[in-house]
């Protein structure tokens, strides 16, 4: 299961700890965004306008963590697609807090978008930067009329961001776009970060 289906309807009711542990969250009569667990390589819906967002680095051109397994699933292709992507200066293809797009290749979803997020201790500002780097994948997917998109936790890995924090800064960055996707997902490969992201999403959408 890609995890692009099968979520409840109902606003702020899980989907009873069913095996995708799929909780949905209604950002306005015609939008949602979903939480769940699950490995963002394999995240798809039945649309050639679905995206999976990359937490890759400045350099784009692959990686360890969530930048890896997408490179590993995409296939040798994404490598060459994101060399083409013009340089803005030595080394840098996609500076940090902003976001490109290539096709998904050989993956389920049809694009992916690269975004690059802070490094937590070493940003000037990296709250300022994690939300550029979530409004930025989000302003270019609505360039490009993608109606499906899945984020994992930007810089919650390699980049050492604080699940927290990190989580407040998601959520509220993706309802600025309450209007203007089908579906935003995240998908969150670990229990802990699930669940932060759902006591987060939860604390949200109540004090609404
Ligand atoms: N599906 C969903 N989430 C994943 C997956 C997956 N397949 N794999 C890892 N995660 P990270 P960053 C989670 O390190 O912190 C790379 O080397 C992971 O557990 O992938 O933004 C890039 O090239 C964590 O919660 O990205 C950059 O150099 C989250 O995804 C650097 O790491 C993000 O962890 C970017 O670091």
């Amino acid at each position: 299961n890609g995890g692009g289906r099968g979520s409840s309807s109902a606003p702020w009711v899980s989907n009873g700890g069913g095996a995708d542990r799929v909780v949905r969250f209604q950002l306005s009569p015609s939008s949602a965004m979903v939480i769940q667990k699950g490995d963002i390589t394999r995240w798809f819906v039945d649309s050639s306008s679905d995206a999976i967002v990359n937490p890759a680095n400045e350099r784009m051109l692959g990686g360890g963590g969530a930048d890896g397994a997408i490179h590993d699933a995409a296939g040798p292709e994404l490598q060459a697609a994101c060399y083409n992507v013009p340089e803005v200066r030595r080394g840098v293809r996609c500076p940090t807090g902003e976001a490109r797009i290539t096709p998904g290749f050989r993956l389920p979803a049809s694009h992916v978008i690269h975004t690059v997020g802070p490094i937590y201790d070493a940003d000037a500002n990296p709250e300022a930067s994690l939300r550029s780097a979530y409004r930025s994948s989000l302003r270019l997917a609505k360039q490009e009329n993608i109606q499906y998109i899945a984020f994992p936790a930007i810089s919650c890995g390699v980049y050492r961001y604080p699940f927290d924090e990190a989580a407040t800064i998601a959520i509220s960055t993706v309802r600025e776009f309450a209007n203007d996707f089908k579906e935003v997902h995240f998908v969150l490969i670990s229990d802990d970060i699930y669940k932060v992201w759902l006591d987060k999403a939860n604390k949200c959408f109540k004090s609404s």
